[in-house]
């Protein structure tokens, strides 16, 4: 994919959040490379699973809509989905970086038999609100292969409570302010669990971080709008 496609994609952020209308969300799939990312995309847009690796380059585009319902409003969004599956290998850092711009939504991956993946994971989070030009934005904190849990072929894994503390961590840390929460979940693209489910949760806090966002800029307005009104009717 050339770098004009990319920066060109990337400004298509739908700003406001209406039942009906179509949200354009541009994530990005993060994390080591080898941890599953590509493997876990295909999976979700019904192109099967391969057993080889064979490594992304710079990064792969695809899109995917889906209609949430969500509880809080009441209402049903409809989310058209711009995926940026990012190459993870080192090698691509470069080129990678210019993919993260205008993302409002991140698949942060860790493979849960691979520690030092689990380490890194904080780097690829830092690199995606330092680029994405919007900040702190959700992200789903995705440990992959658990088709792999317990197999002692395998015998170094990270365990679901470092992911959940993990997840629990940062939610602390920004849900009063950016109006999300981060979760955790373990994925199989190979057995296909909770494939569909992590799309769905990323969705669901993207609306909330949405409507969040929406809600403190309204009020903002209205205080502004009450001030005036206060400092006029006081000449
Ligand atoms: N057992 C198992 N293997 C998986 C799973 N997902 C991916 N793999 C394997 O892991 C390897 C790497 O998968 P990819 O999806 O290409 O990894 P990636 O994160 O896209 O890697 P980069 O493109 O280099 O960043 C492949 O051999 C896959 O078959 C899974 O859910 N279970
Ligand atoms: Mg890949």
């Amino acid at each position: 994919m050339n770098q004009r496609g990319a920066s060109r994609r990337a400004t298509s952020r739908s700003t406001s959040l209406r039942p009906g209308a179509k949200l354009r969300a541009k994530i990005v799939l993060v994390g080591d490379g080898g941890v599953g990312k590509t493997a876990l995309r295909r999976s979700w847009l019904g192109e099967g699973f391969k057993t080889e690796y064979l490594m992304t380059i710079g990064a792969d585009f695809a899109s995917q809509e889906l209609s949430l319902y969500y509880p809080e409003t009441k209402s049903t969004y409809d989310i058209k989905f711009q995926i940026w599956d990012l190459a993870g290998q080192p090698r691509f850092k470069a080129v990678r970086d210019l993919y993260y711009r205008g993302a409002i939504g991140a698949l942060c991956f860790f493979d849960i038999t691979n520690q030092e993946s689990y380490m890194n994971l904080v780097e690829w989070i830092q690199s995606y609100w330092a680029l994405n030009g919007h900040g702190k934005m959700p992200l789903l904190i995705v440990g992959s292969k658990c088709d792999l849990r317990d197999n002692p072929a395998f015998p170094t894994q990270v365990s679901a409570r470092y992911g959940k503390e993990y997840a629990a961590e940062l939610t602390k840390l920004l849900k009063r302010k950016y109006g999300f929460e981060v979760h955790y979940m373990e994925t199989s693209a190979k057995d296909n669990i909770n494939v569909d489910e992590a799309f769905k949760v990323l969705a669901r806090e993207i609306i909330r971080a949405t409507i969040f966002q929406e809600k403190l800029r309204n009020n903002r307005k209205t205080s502004q709008k009450k001030m005036l009104t206060d400092k006029i009717r006081s000449r």
